[in-house]
């Protein structure tokens, strides 16, 4: 079995990958280890950078998207209850945000790929990567309990942060960057009415929390809370309390529903400091982990994707390589911008020290500075939208 580019993965990464390579005529094939429900279910991330629509509007996937999809002009900081709206479309010169759901966005992106007779082998778990320094690598994967292999010309590890792809980098060909951080997030998605027509980022000593939402009938909300906690020690009573105590300011009422998904995902940095060896190319997650307090995990894999696929394209129509070369690098500009960015949001809004540490006051004084100064609003408001290029 062969194909030019196996891809593994039928994430966001890998989804995105296949559509704009079949767009060129480039045979492709994505291996997933899990099943097309399963994908198609796990609800993660809702804010999509205006670049991330733009490409799935080019790939003709965005028809749902457009109809369904909420568009944002602005967002509300608050700290101990004192708010503060960022009109990120008046500081950036009219760009916005829309919030969808990453499994719509999945199921969308499953749809257009089998239509468009693209093959997805469902329930393949890539195994073992051979031969990455050649031409003629390989994939070894497990179908329905069978060994099997896949040639092809170059191997995307769109896998995800705990994929294979990512180990078969040559030991000591690169460095890795990481922070782990105290707290975790408790995301539920319920069946209530926003409280907001926006969301809220908010700061409270007992912690984080962030108001968002999916639909006029559906809100997803989230809480830090210690690494050490589990599921079992939040029952939906003590999750709706806490969310009201967090996002408290007077005149606000939160309305509750039925939790329809509860989960909880550690918060950490990481990334590899090169995506690739080879005819072996990272994207997504697979090289990348970012604190999702921007809301920029998604977003960052769609960003990686679009250097992979103009480096594999301008390869398989002109044999030009320099673009392949220089993958990493053209991805990490973005991707240490988005660290940051997505660090500098953790650190502000998260509980990280006692009310009078020198953390609490240095958190403080951002949000008091960001009262004041419309130019520390744009900074923060071009990030939040996401750079157009870099
Ligand atoms: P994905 O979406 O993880 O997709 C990787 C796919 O690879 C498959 N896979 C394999 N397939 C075959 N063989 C193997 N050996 C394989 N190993 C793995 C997996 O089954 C999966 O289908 O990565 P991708 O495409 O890079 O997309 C990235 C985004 O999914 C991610 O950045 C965001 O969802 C991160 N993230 C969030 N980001 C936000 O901006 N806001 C959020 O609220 C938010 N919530 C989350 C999240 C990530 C989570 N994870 C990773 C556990 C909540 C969770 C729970
Ligand atoms: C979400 O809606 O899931 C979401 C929105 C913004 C974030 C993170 C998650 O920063």
């Amino acid at each position: 079995m062969k194909t030019s580019v196996a891809i593994i993965g039928a994430g966001p990464a890998g989804l995105s990958l296949a559509l704009l390579l079949h767009q060129a005529g480039i045979p492709c094939l994505i291996l997933e280890r899990h099943s097309r429900a399963y994908v198609e279910s796990r609800v993660r991330a809702g804010l999509l950078e205006q670049n991330t629509v733009d490409l799935f509007t080019e790939l003709g996937v965005a028809g749902r998207l457009r109809r369904e999809g909420l568009e944002h002009f602005g967002v509300i900081l608050s700290f101990e209850g004192e708010r503060l709206r960022i009109p990120f479309d008046e500081l950036t010169g009219g760009r916005h945000i829309t919030i969808y759901g990453q499994q719509e966005v999945v199921k969308d992106l499953v749809a257009a790929c089998l239509e468009r007779q693209i093959e997805i082998r469902f329930e393949a778990k890539a195994w073992e990567l051979h031969r990455i320094e050649t031409e003629a690598p390989y994939i070894q994967y497990i179908q329905d309990g069978t060994r099997k292999s896949l040639a092809c010309d170059f191997i995307a590890a769109c896998d995800g942060f705990h994929g294979i792809g990512r180990k078969f980098l040559p030991p000591g060909s690169y460095i890795d960057y990481q922070t782990s951080y105290p707290f975790s997030w408790l995301g539920i998605l319920a069946e209530t009415a926003p409280s907001s027509e926006e969301l809220i980022y908010t700061f409270h000593e007992e912690g984080f929390a962030l108001h968002s939402l999916r639909s006029d009938a559906i809100s997803r909300f989230y809480l830090q809370v210690d690494n050490t906690e589990k599921l079992e020690d939040w029952d939906d009573s003590r999750i709706w309390e806490s969310l009201e105590k967090r996002l408290f300011t007077p005149g606000f009422k939160l309305q509750t529903g039925r939790i329809l998904e509860k989960s909880i995902t550690p918060v950490r940095s990481y990334m590899t400091g090169t995506m690739q060896s080879g005819r072996l190319f990272l994207a997504g997650d697979a090289a990348h982990i970012v604190p999702p307090t921007g809301g920029k995990g998604l977003n960052l894999a769609v960003a990686d994707i679009r250097w992979l696929a103009k480096a594999m394209i301008a390869f398989y129509k002109s044999g030009d390589e320099q673009k392949l070369r220089s993958y990493s690098q053209d991805c990490l500009r973005r991707i240490w911008r988005v660290q940051d960015f997505s660090h500098f949001m953790t650190q502000l809004f998260h509980r990280i020290g006692e009310r009078e540490s020198l953390e609490y006051r240095l958190q403080r004084s951002k949000f008091d500075y960001l009262k004041i100064s419309r130019a520390y609003q744009t900074s923060l408001a071009e990030n939040y939208v996401g750079l157009k290029e870099i």
